[in-house]
Formats: structure tokens, C-alpha cells, sequence
């Protein structure tokens, strides 16, 4: 396996001064090195791959130097824009590495949310006109990265590492202090109960992509409920859980329809929020479950805690705003907006962490639909 502080050494050697992107669970031995050790300035977590694109091109602008920008592979489809329209060498031609993680590699085991993407994901860059080497666990990391970084700079235009599950070995650098949650004491987890037990009616629940959905998953199954119930677990779409939310609730304003988001998927798609607060739905819930961080992926920060989430809805148009970080807050406000005959929005502050054994959903999501349409 590769160390991940030597790749990152290795990065810093052939060139690469800065550092942006969204981050992936494959790549977050490499990611605690690059939030550990890269300078204040040097290093962004991008609201999605398209930014991180757009990011390390207008670091190329100020420097000449070449960005490095970290991506899953299904954030490739967020990033296209800008690496064809703007990168591309029949625009500006502006060279930047790309590291993707490559979830759904074909004959590696994955989850069905991946599969798709990562049987196309080669066919893609090579359609994208990106140049790319396969880093795995064996690779001479050292000359992949010469490589690559000499064909973006003699190009141009962006190259890319696509690198295969279990390449790293683990990261020495330990997590991120965690000195801006100690505070917090609820996790999504205890929310979801809440939630659940504050039901009375029908709802739809609509649920964001990575541990939050396994973890409503969980409790349905432990309350012998899994298949009766209508909730819709989006686990890969990441960022546009709160518009398929949206699309349901328009078309059925008579029904009770929740979004359980994440700060790292609302911030992806923060302008979802503008749209919502204009298009009114009624019976509409939106409860964010804010813990500062892309946990389902290795903790990584998101500016979640820095920013006002209850002020971003006040002013997008939301109706009810609520903002709380404990279980007795929780419960009252849950019960009230789950009362409000419109729009309205809930953040609350969460620590992050999951428990042990966290069960995935089953593989049938074909099935899951047609129960969520059977029961909502
Ligand atoms: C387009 C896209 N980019 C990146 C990912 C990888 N990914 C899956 S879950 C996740 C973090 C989600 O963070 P947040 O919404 O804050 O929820 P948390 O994990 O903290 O509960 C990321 C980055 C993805 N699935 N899709």
C-alpha cells in the first residue's frame, strides 16, 4: 500500500502548491495529510467538484502553478462544466491535476449508487479528453505523479490519477481535533429517533446520501418497520436530496413531506434552498443535520458551523426557522414544524460519529422505490 504522507510529499515535489476538492472515502488517507500538513491558504474544501475545478483554475491564473484537485468519481459529473468549458484546450487550456477516488471500479464490490458511474468512469475521461494513469496499492506513486503532471503542464489542460480502492495505507496524522463539536451531544441518529417517534400521520421522509440514510435505514429495521414505510433513502445524488423532496411535494400537497439533509449536501447545492423558499411547498419539513463536517467520509471539515444555516432559510423564504442542538429542543420544535401547514426549516447542530455495525440498506433499490410509492 502507498503512505499517503509520502504521496502527498511526492505531489508537493513534482510541482503541485495547492490543494481543493470535495472530499472521498477513498481518498481520506491522503486527505488527513493534506489538512494536516498544507498552510493556511493553500488548502480549500470545495462545495462541489465544478467549484474545486474553477478553484484550482483561477489558482493557475494568480500562480502558473498547477493545482491539485481531489474528487470521487461521481462528482465527475459536477466538474464537467467547468473542465470542458473553461479548461479544456479549445478554451483556456488550463492545466490541473485531478485525483478521483474510483468507487464502483469494475469487479470490485461497491454499492449499487456507484456501479454505473464507475463501469463508465475510464470511457469518461478518455471522452473528456483527460489523460489518465491508474494508481493502485503497487503503483510507482512517485513517477504516476511525474507523469501526470508533466502531460497537464506540456498539454495544458487537465490530467487525471484515478485511483482504486485500498491504495492507501492508513495516516499517520490524527484526526482533526474535534475542539468545535465537544459540546454537542446529539447525533443524527438520536434526531432520526425523534423524528420517528414525533410522527403521528402520514409522511414521506426523503433522507441524504452516507451515514444518515443507513442510519434511518437502521432504526425502521429495529422498529420491525423496513418496507412499510415511505421513505425514500437517497444514497447517491449527493446534494440533491432536498429537490427530489421538492418534486414530490409539489405534486402532493395534501402529504407530509420531511427532507433530512446534511451540511456537506446542502452546501453542494446551497441555491436548492433559494428555490424551495420560493416555490412554497406546503407541508414541507426540512430538517438539516448540521455537525461541520463530510462525515461518511472521514470527517473532513465543511463550513457548516461557520456559517448561519437558519439565517441562509429566513432569507431564502423559508416560513418556520428553527435552530436548536438538544434532544428536548429537538423534540418541541420537530413537533411544531411537523404541525405547520407550510414551509419550514429546521437545523440541528449534531456531533459527528455513527455507531458500530451500521447496516447497509439491501442492494434492491428498484424495490425500495416501488414500496416507497406503495406506502407514501
Ligand atoms: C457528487 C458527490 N461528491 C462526493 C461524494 C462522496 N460523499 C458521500 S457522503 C459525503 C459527505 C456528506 O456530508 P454531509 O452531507 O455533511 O453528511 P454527513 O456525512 O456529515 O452525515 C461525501 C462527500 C458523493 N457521494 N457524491
Amino acid at each position: 500500500m502507498i503512505n499517503p504522507g509520502e504521496f502527498y510529499r511526492s505531489l508537493r515535489s513534482h510541482g503541485i502548491d495547492f490543494f481543493c476538492g470535495v472530499p472521498d472515502s477513498l481518498l481520506k488517507e491522503v486527505l488527513l495529510e493534506i489538512n494536516a500538513t498544507c498552510e493556511a491558504g493553500s488548502h480549500f474544501i470545495c462545495p462541489n467538484e465544478g467549484n474545486a475545478v474553477a478553484l484550482a483554475a483561477g489558482h493557475f491564473l494568480a500562480s502558473g502553478n498547477l493545482a491539485l484537485c481531489y474528487l470521487q468519481n461521481s462528482g465527475l459529473g459536477n466538474a464537467v462544466n467547468p473542465l470542458m468549458s473553461l479548461c479544456h484546450s479549445r478554451v483556456y487550456s488550463i492545466p490541473l491535476l485531478l485525483l478521483i477516488g474510483w468507487r464502483g471500479e469494475p469487479d470490485v464490490t461497491d454499492e449499487p449508487q456507484h456501479l454505473a458511474q464507475g463501469a463508465i468512469t475510464p470511457d469518461l475521461l478518455r471522452l473528456l479528453d483527460i489523460p489518465f494513469e491508474i494508481l493502485n496499492a503497487s503503483s510507482n506513486f512517485d513517477s504516476l505523479i511525474a507523469e501526470t503532471a508533466k502531460i497537464a503542464k506540456s498539454r495544458s489542460a487537465p490530467a487525471a490519477i484515478l485511483s482504486t480502492k485500498n491504495t492507501f495505507s492508513p495516516s499517520e496524522v490524527t484526526k482533526r481535533a474535534k475542539s468545535d463539536d465537544n459540546a454537542l451531544t446529539l447525533s443524527r441518529e438520536d434526531v432520526m429517533r425523534i423524528l420517528i417517534e414525533s410522527l403521528s400521520g402520514e409522511a414521506a421522509i426523503f433522507c441524504t446520501t452516507g451515514f444518515a440514510s443507513r442510519e434511518l435505514f437502521q432504526l425502521r429495521q429495529e422498529s420491525g418497520k423496513t418496507g412499510k414505510v415511505a421513505d425514500f433513502l437517497n444514497v447517491g445524488a449527493m446534494g440533491h436530496v432536498s429537490h427530489i423532496a421538492l418534486g414530490y411535494a409539489l405534486s402532493q400537497p395534501t402529504k407530509r413531506v420531511i427532507c433530512i439533509d446534511g451540511d456537506g449536501s446542502a452546501i453542494m447545492h446551497m441555491g436548492a434552498l433559494a428555490a424551495i423558499g420560493s416555490a412554497r411547498p406546503s407541508r414541507f419539513t426540512h430538517i438539516l443535520l448540521n455537525n461541520g463536517a463530510h462525515d461518511s467520509v472521514g470527517g473532513q471539515p465543511t463550513c457548516g458551523f461557520k456559517i448561519d444555516f437558519p439565517a441562509i432559510a429566513r432569507a431564502c423564504g423559508y416560513e418556520n426557522v428553527h435552530s436548536c442542538s438538544d434532544g428536548a429542543s429537538a423534540r418541541t420544535s420537530i413537533c411544531a414544524l411537523l404541525e405547520s401547514p407550510g414551509h419550514s426549516f429546521l437545523e440541528v447542530r449534531v456531533k459527528t460519529g455513527h455507531r458500530a455495525n451500521l447496516v447497509r440498506p439491501p442492494h434492491e433499490f428498484q424495490l425500495l422505490k416501488e414500496e416507497f410509492c406503495n406506502f407514501s
